[in-house]
């Protein structure tokens, strides 16, 4: 199972910079003039994991593979945007099928990058895009709510589900997103099938200036406490600053870090925050060939944990043998687990652990 995540925002606030340093690479163009970016940039970037290097190292493994979240970077969205300003708002069907959304949020000053709405205003810009993305998932359940009544009639039973619907739409109206029903109302299964953008579990990225790193000023606190009042998530980012250190090799990434006194880690904490945010977590498979990192939804059984690997191996499941990786880690070897009893057998109705190192038993 994939992660992936999509990237709004006004146009020119650095959605594209912060693409390219999550992916390491210059594939999306940056540049200095709004809608730059035309069709979408779409990148894999790793989950960073420290643990699979010793596992690898342990397994000697051939390589390793790290668990990944797809990020994809789409045009700008204005005010309007819905109505066709700008770019219009279609472009938007690029990202639907994303399990979550990073809003890019403008909180540098620098003159020499046009603000399309003049000054810096992150509040503002902030709700500029929820408006355009209310206004996308509202024309999206109008024409479900049509065709909802027409066939609640010839069957009642769709009755609960057309009242969902229009709890969404009057929730859209007044200015509250999808995703504040509860998980498992009607509400919110309705905006899953429809793809709702609102539903999605959205990260504020505040991209801030070099001088605010490790000291905000009042623009991403700004942001910090919008995101607090709505239960969302907000991280500080500084795309100019990431960005420079693509395509440095690690020793040159900790002097430059080191020149300008701050910590590594905007990109790992964007990648952890948006793999946390969607209750993901991880299980481990090490052996000769590779050492690999699964993602699985918490909560997830045995079976359907080996399903990730194959369906084979959730259909031929017999039992899991699972050591936990502060036990692998610390001894390093399978006979002396066993030894100490630290082997777990567990069968189909075991619920998986973050950081279980597995081997799936199966027949065919
Ligand atoms: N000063 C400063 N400039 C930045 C920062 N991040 C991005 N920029 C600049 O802002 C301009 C726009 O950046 P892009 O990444 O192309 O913005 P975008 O949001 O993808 O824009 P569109 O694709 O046009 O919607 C570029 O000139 C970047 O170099 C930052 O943190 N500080
Ligand atoms: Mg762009």
């Amino acid at each position: 199972m994939g992660l992936s995540c999509g990237i709004v925002g006004l146009p020119n606030v650095g959605k594209s910079t912060i693409f390219n340093a999550l992916t390491r690479s210059a594939a999306a163009l940056a540049a200095n003039y709004p809608f730059a970016t035309i069709e979408p940039n779409v990148g894999d970037v790793p989950v960073p994991d420290p643990r699979l290097e010793v596992l690898a190292e342990i397994e000697h493994s051939k390589r390793i593979i790290n668990a990944v979240v797809r990020f994809v970077d789409i045009a700008g969205l204005v005010r309007g945007a819905s109505s066709g300003a700008g770019l219009g708002n279609a472009f938007l069907a690029h990202i639907r099928e994303t399990d979550a959304i990073a809003m890019v949020v403008r909180c540098f000053a620098d003159s020499n990058v046009t603000h399309v709405e003049g000054e810096t205003d992150p509040l503002r810009d902030i709700d500029i895009i929820a408006t355009e993305m209310a206004l996308a998932d509202l024309a999206t359940l109008t024409k479900r709510i049509d065709r909802l009544e027409r066939e609640a009639r010839a069957n009642p039973k769709l009755g609960p589900r057309l009242a969902a619907a229009r709890a969404l739409q009057a929730a859209l109206d007044s200015g509250t997103a999808a995703r504040t029903f509860p998980v498992d109302s009607l509400e919110a299964d309705v905006a899953s099938e429809l793809f709702l953008l609102t539903a999605k579990p959205l990260l504020y990225v505040a991209n801030i200036d070099e001088a605010q790193i490790g000291d905000l000023g009042p623009l991403p606190k700004a942001v910090f406490a919008r995101a607090a009042a709505q239960g969302d998530r907000a991280i500080a980012f500084c795309g100019k600053v990431e960005s420079e250190l693509v395509g440095l090799s690690e020793a040159e990434t900790r002097e430059f870090c080191a020149d300008l006194g701050i910590e590594r880690g905007a990109l790992d904490q964007l990648v952890l925050t948006a793999y946390e945010m969607l209750g993901l977590m991880t299980f481990l498979t090490a052996g000769p060939k590779e050492t690999r990192a699964w993602t699985i939804v918490q909560g997830t059984k045995a079976p359907k944990a080996a399903g990730t690997i194959h369906s084979d191996i959730e259909r031929g499941f017999i039992r899991a043998e699972v050591v936990s990786y502060d036990d692998y880690a610390r001894l390093r070897a399978m006979e002396a687990l066993r030894a100490a009893g630290l082997v777990r057998s567990e069968g189909k109705d075991y619920v998986m652990q973050e950081g279980d190192v597995v081997n799936f038993l199966h027949s065919g």
